[in-house]
């Protein structure tokens, strides 16, 4: 454990390098994120037009026009122009402004688009339009148009394509403090350099709004919700200000997180209080001035009375008081506030059931441009948890999903686990609240619900190391997170061999291999750490390697391991069933009745809803125990295959990556040997059975895996 935090740490102080935006890099380091392949599809070769036409300037267009031709030239090897007047051949970019090229669509299909969607059709002249209602719409599309030259397999010429994004809002946030410190984060420090703004703007600001602008993301909350008051003074907007203009172009909004305690500790009043007229006007007036600083700032993100952050409960006053009172003060200027449902309290009998306590109770209560945030799970972030009871049951509420990108509880950087397929599980999940095919997707998007607002966030993994993101697999979650913002109906599958062939190689093998690596990746992961619905088993604070046993003198116990397995000498699991915490009750019918009963109940999800004897059958036949110690040895055999496979792909990534994945893989493999051996050896203490002779041999003591301590440095 030790060399490999080492060894973590050391890159982090030597990955420094900067990274330009375009193509016609030397060194692949990763640092070109999915704009690394610049191989063409053989099919597209006829799909090179002849020029660019582009009539209108601004700084937008000036991107749209940067981007198509360092990328036709560079695929094309070609030197595509710009002209000014339509001629047959061109590919053509504008807004619904330039009559010239409406001609060819309907008003109600341009109306359709809205802000940011776009069509690419094909008409005559063998030109080919991209249209939306917005310069940002327009960059969207172009960068689909690329996208399509270097993935698709089909035949650009004759094209007729129409997106619309799902959410309004799709954004990322940064858990970032002030003193350059990530929370959570795995890759690095922080991108913002606050101590150089606002005179200094590094050259990652840009090539941050590019990455995201690329895949759809429109929206930035800078700095941890964990949030320090400061972030709220006059010298800090200035600099917010300052990435605000860089990424405005690029159609990326700020947010910031706010301590709700921000008009004592910088205001100089006595409390807080949102009934208190001070505190009210200190926050019209806060509103004012950062829209004096910043015109287009989108809002506020807060957590209140969550892990001992302040908030309105500390004056007597409920959730919808506090966001209330934010949401009138930024009504004005068209910000809003997106208020977390992250809250739990050590007193309560289930964490699990507590944020939908005390968030039910206010349903109705919020004003318009308030959006409750809700993590995907009733829990945090773990490698599979149900779907939080809030989503679809706050129905007079507009809720957005919280995801994490970072992977707090799924190895960090360190392991290789795509998450695409998490949040696809999450989105896909039914919540019946009005009747079948009322998924997450479909609650949250505006599809069943009136929402005067939709959006979506993911808890960033980005920082200053030179592949951004810790393990060049990693951008792949940042990437997919994008693009399901962008459209929650995607099929991740596809995502993720889109992302290989801009990233890596087109070739069949590779993308293939890879692809069913990462489709795999997640659910090795669950069964390696945390199978059959188990969960939180990670070490205390750092969350990192198994610590089932983990007790702390004076520690919360809701963050403590035991307090979420409950092993004993008669099973194993947390009963939240309607003879336990009757957290099911908190689900709508059919789900409320399926979770309840364990021989309906999901096994992925068993022991989250139920406590269960060792020798339970399972529907396979095996007693809990057996299926126990095969889940756990199948995740690390899945782990050894994903090493074995990229093993055979030598020949097809560069040198550089390679051996960088390759060492990861190796880790992953031996930390995944690290998580079956400490949880089967600590709940054998439990069981009293033996390890089936055939599934495998710990290669670990348990007294020595109990020893090992876990270097926190590693943490960020
Ligand atoms: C937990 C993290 C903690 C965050 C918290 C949150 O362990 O660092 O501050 O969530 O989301 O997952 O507020």
């Amino acid at each position: 454990m030790y060399n490999k935090a080492l060894i973590v740490i050391l890159l982090v102080l030597v990955s420094t390098s900067l990274c330009t935006p375009a193509t016609g890099q030397t060194k692949i380091d990763g640092s070109q994120l999915w704009f690394t392949n610049t191989e063409l599809n053989a099919e597209t070769i006829k799909a090179c037009p002849d020029y660019i036409y582009l009539s209108q300037k601004s700084e937008t267009y000036n991107i749209i026009k940067k981007e198509l031709q360092d990328n036709l030239n560079t695929l094309f090897n070609k030197d595509v122009k710009v002209i000014k007047k339509l001629k047959p051949g061109s590919l053509c970019v504008g807004t619904t402004a330039q009559k010239n090229l409406t001609t060819y669509f309907s008003d109600s299909e341009l109306k359709e688009l809205g802000n940011d969607g776009f069509i690419i059709r094909t008409v005559k002249n063998n030109n080919t339009i991209i249209i939306a209602n917005t310069e940002i719409g327009a960059l969207y599309g172009t960068y689909h148009y690329i996208r399509l030259l270097q993935t698709s397999k089909d035949d650009l010429v004759n094209l007729n394509i129409v997106e619309v994004p799902s959410y309004d809002r799709r954004l990322l946030n940064h858990w970032d403090n002030l003193n350059g410190t990530v929370e959570r984060g795995y890759a690095g420090h922080s991108l913002w350099q606050w101590d150089e703004l606002p005179a200094t703007i590094s050259p990652r600001y840009e090539a941050y709004a590019r990455a995201n602008a690329s895949i759809g993301i429109n929206g930035s909350v800078l700095n941890n919700v964990n949030a320090s008051p400061d972030i709220l003074k006059t010298e800090y907007l200035n600099k917010v200000s300052v990435i605000a203009k860089v990424f405005r172009p690029y159609g990326i909004k700020v947010y910031l997180s706010v301590n709700f305690a921000s008009p004592s500790v910088i205001g100089g009043l006595s409390d807080a209080n949102p009934k208190s007229a001070d505190v009210i006007q200190w926050w019209k007036d806060k509103a004012k001035e950062i829209y004096t600083i910043i015109p287009d700032f989108g809002g506020f993100l807060v957590k209140a009375n969550s892990e001992g952050q302040p908030g309105p409960n500390d004056y007597g006053c409920t959730h919808a008081d506090g966001a209330n009172m934010l949401a009138d003060a930024l009504q004005p200027y068209g910000g809003i506030v997106m208020w977390r449902a992250f809250v739990y309290n050590p007193k309560g009998n289930d964490r699990a059931k507590q944020s939908y306590d005390e968030f039910m109770p206010l349903d109705g209560q919020f004003r318009s441009n308030v959006i409750i945030q809700v993590k995907n799970g009733p829990v945090d972030f773990q490698p599979r948890e149900p779907i939080s009871s809030l989503f679809g049951q706050m129905k007079h509420t507009t809720l957005m999903p919280e995801l994490q990108i970072t992977k707090e509880y799924l190895g960090f950087s360190d392991h290789l686990s795509f998450l695409g397929t998490l949040f696809k599980e999450f989105l896909d999940t039914d919540t019946y609240t009005e009747g079948r095919n009322t998924t997450v997707s479909k609650v949250t998007d505006g599809s069943v619900f009136n929402d005067s607002i939709t959006a979506i966030a993911g808890v960033a993994n980005i920082g200053l190391d030179t592949n951004w993101c810790g393990h060049h697999f990693a951008q792949a979650n940042w990437y997919v997170f994008g693009k399901l913002a962008w459209n929650n109906q995607l099929s991740v599958r596809d995502v993720a061999k889109e992302w290989l062939m801009q990233t890596f190689s087109h070739d069949e093998d590779f993308v293939s291999s890879m692809s069913r690596v990462m489709m795999e990746s997640r659910e090795a992961v669950v069964n390696y750490m945390t199978p059959l619905g188990l969960h939180h088993l990670m070490g205390w604070g750092h969350h990192y390697g198994p610590e089932p046993w983990c007790v702390i003198e004076g520690a919360r116990p809701d963050w403590l391991p035991t307090y979420y397995h409950k092993a004993d000498s008669i099973g194993l699991g947390f009963n939240r069933s309607s003879t336990g915490t009757n957290a099911v009750a908190q689900y709508a019918e059919p789900l409320k009745s399926v979770y309840d009963d364990p021989k309906l109940c999901p096994e992925e999800l068993l022991l989250w809803f139920h406590h269960l004897p060792w020798d339970y059958e399972l529907n396979n036949g095996k007693d809990l125990w057996t299926e126990l110690c095969y889940r756990y040895n199948l995740g690390v055999e899945q782990a050894q295959q994903f090493e074995e496979t990229w093993n055979t792909l030598q020949n097809k990534v560069d040198m550089d990556r390679f051996k960088e994945v390759q060492q990861k893989l190796a880790t992953q493999v031996r930390e995944a040997i690290w998580w079956r051996d400490a949880c089967v050896l600590y709940f054998q203490t439990f069981s009293d059975r033996p390890i089936p002779h055939e599934l495998f041999k710990p290669v670990h003591k348990l007294e020595d895996l109990k020893k090992l301590k876990f270097n926190m440095t590693h943490h960020n």
